[in-house]
């Protein structure tokens, strides 16, 4: 009795901590804070319907906000850009060499503007997104798994 008391209290324990280890993931050692990727999952019932993820990816000069994603592969993910900074910018991932073709916004968005588009990377990796008015400063990762 007392033995099982004990080893449910340390499975609570566990359960906490492994929570918690979840919430706080995704650190990234650059000094950057954390990179918050949200993914909206609606309708994650397993319907059978294959419900669209979204990803907001915020533009400011000269960064792209988080500057690191993580999409599953295979799925069609669209990703919903706002550009807050005073400058045109815009979302170009450079997928060429693993799916054959590159994904991309709007030429440009313009300040204070938002656009999206929809990606679908079927190969496992790790994939580079930039603006392409401001290379090197402004690009990101998308990483496949
Ligand atoms: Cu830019």
């Amino acid at each position: 009795m007392n033995r099982y008391f004990r080893l449910l209290a340390l499975g609570g324990i566990a359960l906490i901590v492994a929570g918690g280890a979840v919430a706080c993931g995704g650190g990234s050692a650059d000094g950057e804070p954390e990179d918050g990727i949200q993914v909206k999952t609606p309708g994650a019932g397993g319907d059978g319907q294959a419900a669209a993820e979204s990803i907001k990816v915020v533009m400011k000069d000269n960064l792209f906000e988080p500057k690191a994603l993580t999409v599953p592969a295979g799925k069609s993910i669209v990703i919903e850009l706002k550009n807050e900074g005073q400058a045109v910018h815009n979302m170009h991932i450079l997928s060429q060499a693993k799916e054959g073709k590159d994904f991309s916004s709007a030429a440009t968005v313009a300040p204070g503007a938002e656009n999206k588009f929809t990606i679908k990377l079927t190969k496992k990796g790790t994939y580079d997104f930039q603006c392409d008015y401001h290379t090197p400063d402004m690009v990101g990762t998308i990483t496949v798994q």
